[in-house]
């Protein structure tokens, strides 16, 4: 068994785990390092601010994880909508085994239902687990793009990621209210001006938040066909066309027969904010050990443009002018 100021307790009975454990036993300490946002340490790791748990994970993915052609991973930089996608594609990809009425989703949160692909790596403490789930394999993920393998990312590999951003102002309101969550009751809460100065920063979870857009723009851009990129305004504008858009990325496209039973509209109103946040699993607040989160910490407000009830012009200006300056060049903005 393992144990590390850095890391939590898991199984280390393979023996290349235990390499790579140690490897990253060994960088972690030597990474440049910043306060977090709760009472975590953030480690600035290949360009980008992790704790340590998804940089051992994203270790571990880039050493032992063996893709499949069939594999799909959801990616998200934090609070941009994951909880929602989890919940869309699940019903996409499951839709002739499940009947809304008595769908996984009523009983379990997104969450749960589709796992945390760099906190899934280390269970057991080989690739045993992740190497048992059935194709295809639906995983979701904040790691940024370019810490993927190879393997994992070239053209001659089939595994797909869809994507899905949101406008930085509503990322960090959505974020800094998370936070406040997951700070223990004994600190005083993070301010909101605290928050936009680390975020402004890009120290925030798997930040910069605009590296980790570009990265996925980028390889949106040169490999369609391996990575869809939506945005969280653009799925709350036109639900069911992004759901007909992922379905055909992923090759299931929606039959005549479906458009008629109105398959979409379905699986438009089964993931909707007011439908899963309304689910008594949703709603429940009780915590787990390994996870100091509530089903119901996922859902907040679930709008478009809430920042405008928290920053101020100076906030909003400043925010701007860094995701114009950062966005600058390519074909993509928050508007
Ligand atoms: P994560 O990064 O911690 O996994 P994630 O699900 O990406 O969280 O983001 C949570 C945000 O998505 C919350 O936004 P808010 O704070 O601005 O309200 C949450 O309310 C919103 N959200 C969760 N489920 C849905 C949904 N079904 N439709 C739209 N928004 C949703």
């Amino acid at each position: 068994m393992e144990t590390s100021k850095f890391f939590p307790v898991v199984e280390t009975q393979d023996e290349g785990y235990q390499k790579t454990f140690k490897n990253c036993a060994e960088l972690v300490p030597t990474l440049p390092r910043s306060k977090g946002w709760w009472l975590d340490e953030l480690f600035h790791y290949q360009g980008f601010w992790m704790s340590s748990f998804p940089i051992r994970g994203s270790m571990l993915i880039s050493d032992h994880f063996k893709p499949r052609p069939t594999d799909i991973i959801v990616a998200t930089s934090p609070k941009c909508g994951t909880t929602w996608l989890r919940a869309l594609i699940f019903s996409i990809i499951n839709r002739a085994s499940f009947d809304f009425n008595d769908h996984p989703l009523r009983k379990l949160n997104p969450q749960e239902l589709v796992l945390l692909f760099e906190g899934h790596i280390h269970k057991g403490g080989s690739t045993s687990f992740l190497d048992e789930l059935p194709s295809p394999r639906l995983l979701s993920t904040h790691i940024p793009y370019s810490l993927f393998p190879k393997r994992m990312t070239d053209d001659t590999s089939a595994c797909r990621f869809v994507y899905i951003c949101r406008d930085p102002k509503d990322v960090l309101v959505s974020k800094w209210h998370f936070s406040n969550k997951l700070r223990p009751k004994e600190v005083p809460p993070l301010s909101l001006e605290e928050a936009f100065d680390l975020f402004c920063k890009g120290v925030s979870h798997y930040g910069p938040f605009w590296d980790h857009v570009l990265g996925y723009w980028k390889a949106s851009v040169e490999s369609p066909k391996k990575v869809l990129f939506l945005t969280y305004e653009d799925v709350k504008k036109e639900p069911l066309g992004c759901v007909r858009k992922v379905a055909e990325f992923l090759g299931v496209p929606f039959s005549p027969e479906e458009e008629n039973k109105k398959t979409v509209e379905e699986i438009v109103k089964l993931c909707s904010f007011e439908s899963l946040s309304n689910l008594d699993v949703n709603k429940s607040v009780a915590k787990r050990s390994e996870r100091p989160v509530s089903n119901s910490d996922f859902f907040r407000k679930g709008e478009v443009g809430d920042w405008v009830n928290h920053l101020s012009p100076e906030m909003v200006e400043k925010m701007n002018q860094i995701t114009e300056q950062k966005l600058q060049g390519i074909e993509f903005n928050f508007h």
